[in-house]
């Protein structure tokens, strides 16, 4: 049986069984009580206790949200052009989308992960993965703004990615697809052997969070899936699972899972920085784009890299194994204390969970079981921790609480597992609304889970909320995860589609919010420090617009001068020193997006005139009671 068969028949019985049970409402089918909607309230002009980071999918952004309340507050533009702020079309930021295939205005954001200090989320940046064109983003939570964008080379679906070590030393990319290596023309048929599949070890600053590809391993063929760190007594490692070990072209029908067992990776990446810190690994072209992006000029800039350094996995011995793991597996996921390695194998009917020290005796002892192009494949009983037996249907993710409990996503069945680790028991179960994928509990995925609320991220809204059309958001559920029962408290909308989502309690980033950026800081080149600095200069047919805002009105506001055929550069500087207070700029038949400044930042967006005439603009923020005065005139002649 495969996996689409498998899923669609158990969904449909499913859905025959859920959906009718909606019909009822209330009460069994998750129905809030008035001690649950306490639960989530939070009064007008009151603070959430945690901030959510939820990947917006397909919309390339990423979402910020409020826990208890499921309130949205941010939508930050990663992978995306977004007319909100201009991000991706002002002259500034456009950079940040450039790759080696050039401008790519999309992205399938993934997996957000929150900066870590000793293996605990320490908020101070979000990394998040591009699956399509891949790349690795940073988001710096003093601004919440897209900082760096590094591209993946030699990677093809980047989704087993953007999981950062205990001491954030690196942030580690793996690929889903395995493609030729080099990139060449050959057979797809030719897949066995001649496709590998790159682990990118990207080594990130500790000062400025600058990342930087240390290392890439180059691995056998298979789909590297999901992946997590080692912590505490397994730092130094890092987990990968794989699925399609067979190594075949094609996963229709049986191809890809012939095999009883694929395998989690467990890669010793401190054995290899040192291995590559001695001169190991081979330098080799490929070309790959990084953007960063300059709070102080707030101008972004591309530059294109030209050659990165491969690693041969049976070149170090002792650094990288292979795991056996039932059927598929998707997720990944490490216990608190580092001692268990969870593989949710998509087509098993249990659980499996390795050990971290069996693992270690295992390598010590040689229980090898063959090799797979020089990897040893580790004896599947010497690590074996235990088995979560019948848990469910089409496990996906686990993640942890603060007292010894897993939980597990279960896409097929629709529903949340929890139990516990070491004794392996089943303590609790709870529908989800419908068929779940990630789910997050704060901080659980560092060494200090929060035990106090989980919420689940599901694929499937059906009949959650009120109807809009063919197209729905997805759902996602908040449960009280506090005592023995978890219990569904609270149901909200999700933008995009969200796979995961990264939480942390709230005073460990908000005090750290920046409030404003300081005019006298401003290095932007073409940037005004007071309304004496505005100018118009023209230079050929280009004119540069050296504008400025402050309420109620721009300088210049009236320009002649402008020929048709002429390129027009706004370069406006926001000269409010006021928390809040961003003024916009929109002209008529503005082709590309308005832009939004903020107090002490300038922006530019370009115009090129296409007929005589004379061409308003305006500020499109509510600034001031003297908003609807914020404008000004262009008069455009012939050329
Ligand atoms: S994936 Cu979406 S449910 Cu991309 Cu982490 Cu598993
Ligand atoms: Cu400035 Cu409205």
């Amino acid at each position: 049986m495969n996996l689409k068969n498998l899923g669609i028949g158990l969904l449909s019985i499913f859905f025959a069984v859920s959906c009718g049970k909606s019909e009822k409402k209330s009460g069994s089918n998750g129905a809030l009580n008035k001690s649950h909607a306490e639960q989530v309230y939070v009064a007008p002009g009151e603070h959430d206790d945690y901030y959510a980071f939820i990947s917006g999918g397909y919309s390339g952004n990423l979402l910020v949200y409020g826990l208890p309340s499921g309130r949205m507050f941010k939508e930050i533009p990663v992978f995306s052009q977004f007319p909100t702020s201009g991000y991706g079309y002002s002259e500034e930021t456009k950079a940040m989308l450039n790759t080696s295939h050039g401008f790519i205005p999309w992205g399938d954001l993934h997996h957000p992960d929150i900066s870590q200090t000793d293996g605990v989320t320490d908020g101070r940046w979000v990394f998040v993965n591009e699956n399509n064109t891949p790349r690795i983003a940073r988001v710096d939570l003093e601004t919440f703004e897209t900082v760096e964008v590094i591209e993946v080379p030699n990677s093809a679906g980047n989704h087993s990615s953007s999981f950062v070590t205990e001491n954030t030393e690196y942030v580690v990319a793996g690929t889903r697809f395995s493609v030729p290596f080099p990139q060449q023309d050959i057979s797809i048929k030719d897949y066995k052997g001649k496709f590998k599949g790159a682990l990118s070890f990207i080594k990130v600053d500790q000062e400025t969070g600058a990342m930087d590809i240390n290392f890439q391993l180059m691995m056998p063929g298979f789909n590297y899936d999901l992946s997590h760190p080692g912590r505490g007594q397994s730092h130094g490692w890092f987990f990968f699972t794989t699925y399609n070990t067979e190594e075949a072209s094609t996963l229709l029908e049986v191809n890809a899972s012939q095999n009883d067992k694929d395998f989690i990776a467990a890669v010793n990446w401190k054995k290899i920085e040192e291995y590559v810190a001695n001169g190991g690994g081979e330098m080799m072209p490929a070309e790959y784009a990084h953007n960063t992006y300059d709070h102080h000029t707030h101008v972004g800039k591309s530059e294109m890299k030209k050659e990165v350094r491969i690693v041969n996995p049976s070149d170090v011995p002792g650094a990288v194994f292979f795991l056996p793991t039932p059927k598929s597996p998707h997720g990944c996921d490490i216990s608190p204390d580092g001692q268990y390695i969870v593989g949710n194998g998509k087509l098993s009917a249990n659980l499996t969970v390795h050990s971290f020290p069996k693992m270690i005796k295992a390598i010590e002892n040689e229980s090898f079981d063959g090799e797979a192009y020089g990897i040893p494949i580790l004896n599947f009983d010497e690590t074996l921790a235990g088995v979560v037996e019948n848990p469910g249907l089409g496990p996906l993710h686990t993640e942890f609480d603060d007292k010894g409990n897993a939980y597990t996503t279960f896409f097929i069945t629709s529903e949340v597992v929890k139990w516990e680790l070491g004794s392996w028991e089943i303590k609790d179960r709870k529908p989800t609304y419908y068929s779940v994928g990630h789910l997050t509990i704060p901080g659980g995925n560092s060494r200090k889970p929060d035990g106090k609320y989980m919420f689940a991220m599901n694929k499937i809204t059906k009949d959650r909320y009120l109807p809009v059309g063919p197209e729905l958001e997805h759902s996602a559920q908040l449960y009280d995860i506090s005592g023995d029962k978890m219990e569904l408290i609270s149901d909200f909308p999700t933008h995009g589609e969200p796979h995961y989502a990264a939480a942390i309690k709230a005073d460990k980033v908000a005090p750290n919010s920046r409030k404003i950026y300081r005019l006298d800081e401003n290095e932007h080149p073409y940037a005004v420090k007071n309304e004496g600095e505005t100018k118009v200069v023209r230079d050929g047919k280009t004119v540069h617009v050296y504008m400025s805002t402050i309420r109620s009105h721009f300088n210049p506001d009236n320009i002649e001068g402008i020929k048709v055929g002429d390129k027009v550069y706004f370069h406006i500087t926001n000269l409010e020193q006021d928390f809040d207070v961003p003024h916009g700029f929109a002209m008529i038949g503005q082709n590309n997006s308005e832009l939004l400044i903020m107090p002490g930042q300038t922006k530019t967006t370009t115009w090129e005139p296409d007929r005589v005439g004379v061409w308003p603009f305006y500020c499109t923020d509510f600034c001031s009671a003297l908003h609807q005065e914020m404008q000004g005139y262009i008069r455009v002649s012939p050329a």
